[in-house]
């Protein structure tokens, strides 16, 4: 049986660890004999990581360390990263230094990626050499999706947790005699073996974190107070959009946690710790319809508790009622998260599932239920399979729409393109078209392949690379957001097409 656990959030950046806390914090609750630490390496300089690992596994001698990796093919560059510019230069820009600064920029970004990801396995190799004894555990989002990856390339004696942790970690402290959940276990001689999850963990069980608890673990929790924190509130997906992974990293069926306990969990943040920034992690905060009536118990129990503060999350808004909207602008809703395009032809070739009309009807009920100057933020799938002239002409149209609904100012369309992810259906399409290769590697380090993973093919894509350099050149960032000076110099490039 496990006597301690050191948990390690392996290095990003810096977002509190909220899927590692949830695990730390359930099993506590069910096995509180246990002593449990958590060490966040994103909050170490990176040339300390080893140093205060090794320090913490010396002192501490846990039997079990269990690391959780959130982001391992992080490519998804959209206007407030930094590699959006890189890869806009490298293709469009007209002046040769930019496009040879760009390619040097590219390759730091992949030299960086490489490094953090063997530092990842280096960490894990040096607990197991430090201590030949300990159980090695790993988890996080990036290991539900590359779970296979990382088999290969842990140390032996580990067991890979794929998906939700709470019910598989406690199987494994338990001895690992029963296990439950999906995960794959490299054994002592270095054979994989995979189990695929049989059973649903009851969310229900997943009440209130208890943050004193936490803090008490948690030296470096008190850093993330003025930051957003991560609040689950349900798990699962059961829409089908082409490029998305979310509906496998949890599964199809929705299951929810109890609004009280979710309530309670954001008032004890907000009223004893201070914290005022939420984001509801779900893969999507309101989505089915019987999502969202859990939706408005929610927003019923924190409009209850009258706390000060302002979240978050992704949203669809297909089942929006007046009512839900006065709720979420009631409770402290700061910005409308969600997938936008204006066109109801893309909206299907990419199975978004829901009609454009709707959500435009959505977005009015916003205005005439108490929106002031919440954010809308658009983030746009720009060039997807099936986009054309016209259906890029629409989806301008739209935007245009929402600047009259809601104020320029407040509407801030995201220059985003669809990230080619591992087993998605636009994956095998784009495979099945010679797009990409079969069988390629999807955490390939090729920065020509990373780049064809982020689909902006031409035509259109030498439009918009422009439209956006052009932009960056001359709009000024203090007055003017650079996806809607973007979307202002696509426009006229449009008119000028038939
Ligand atoms: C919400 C979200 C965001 C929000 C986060 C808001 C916030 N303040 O927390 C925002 C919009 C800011 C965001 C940003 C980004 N995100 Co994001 N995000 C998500 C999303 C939808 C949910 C993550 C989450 O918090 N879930 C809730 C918690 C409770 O679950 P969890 O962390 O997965 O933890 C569970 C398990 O993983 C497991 N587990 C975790 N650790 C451990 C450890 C052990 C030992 C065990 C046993 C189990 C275990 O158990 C936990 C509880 O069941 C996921 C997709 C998804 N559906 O999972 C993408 C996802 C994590 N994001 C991703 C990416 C790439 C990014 C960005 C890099 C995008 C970009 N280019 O800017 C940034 C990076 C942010 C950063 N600083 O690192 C990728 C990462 C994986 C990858 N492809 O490598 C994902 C998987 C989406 C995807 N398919 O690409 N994101
Ligand atoms: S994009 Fe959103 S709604 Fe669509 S499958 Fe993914 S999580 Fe579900």
């Amino acid at each position: 049986m496990t006597s301690s656990i050191l948990y390690v959030r392996l290095p990003c950046w810096k977002i509190y660890p909220g899927g590692v806390i949830y695990v730390a914090d359930y099993i506590h609750k069910q096995r509180p004999g246990i002593q449990q630490h958590l060490l966040d390496l994103a909050l170490v300089e990176p040339s300390e990581r080893k140093r205060v690992l090794k320090d913490l596994l010396t002192k501490m001698k846990p039997d079990m360390v269990a690391f959780s990796w959130r982001n391992m093919q992080s490519f998804g560059p959209h206007p407030e990263d930094d590699a959006l510019d890189v890869v806009m230069d490298f293709d469009y820009s007209p002046n040769v230094f930019k496009r040879l600064k760009a390619a040097k920029s590219a390759l730091s970004i992949i030299y960086d990626y490489t490094l953090s990801r063997l530092s990842n396995f280096g960490y894990m190799k040096m607990v197991r050499k430090m201590l030949p004894e300990s159980r090695i555990v790993v988890g996080g989002t990036a290991v539900s999706i590359f779970g296979k990856y990382v088999a290969e390339k842990c140390p032996d004696d580990t067991v890979i947790v794929v998906g939700e942790g709470e019910d598989t970690m406690l199987s494994i402290v338990d001895g690992f005699t029963a296990p439950v959940g999906e995960f794959f276990y490299k054994d002592r001689n270095g054979r994989v073996e995979h189990r695929a999850r049989a059973e649903y963990f009851d969310l229900s069980r997943l009440t209130a974190v208890d943050f004193p608890y936490v803090e008490s673990i948690f030296p470096d929790f008190h850093s993330y107070i003025n930051d957003d924190f991560g609040v689950h509130t349900k798990r699962g997906c059961p829409l089908k959009c082409n490029f998305c992974l979310y509906n496998k990293i949890e599964g199809a069926a929705q299951r929810y946690r109890d609004p009280q306990e979710v309530a309670k969990e954001v008032e004890v943040l907000n009223k004893q710790y201070g914290v005022k920034n939420i984001w509801f992690t779900d893969a999507q905060f309101c989505s089915t319809k019987k999502s969202t009536v859990h939706v408005e118990q929610i927003l019923d129990e924190l409009l209850a508790r009258k706390l000060d503060i302002s979240w978050s999350g992704y949203l669809r808004l297909n089942f929006l009622t007046p009512e839900i909207a006065r709720k979420m602008l009631a409770t402290g809703m700061c910005s409308v998260d969600l997938s936008f395009t204006g066109s109801q032809e893309i909206i299907n070739k990419m199975t978004l599932g829901y009609k454009l009309d709707q959500q435009m009807e959505a977005f009015r009920m916003f205005k005439a239920n108490g929106f002031t100057n919440q954010k809308i933020k658009l983030y746009m799938p720009l060039n997807a399979p099936g986009e054309t002239i016209q259906t890029l002409k629409k989806t301008v149209e739209k935007i245009r729409e929402l600047y009259d609904m809601f104020g320029r100012d407040n509407v801030l369309p995201f220059i985003f393109f669809i990230g080619i992810q591992p087993g998605t259906p636009v994956e095998k399409q784009l495979i099945s078209e010679g797009y990409l290769k079969a069988g390629y590697n999807p955490l390939t380090l090729n920065p020509f392949i990373i780049k064809r993973l982020l689909y902006n093919p031409q035509p259109l894509g030498r439009l918009i690379g422009h439209a956006y350099l052009e932009a960056a050149r001359t709009s000024d960032p203090n007055s003017e957001y650079i996806g809607r000076a973007t979307m202002d110099i696509i426009e006229r490039e449009l008119s000028l097409m038939t």
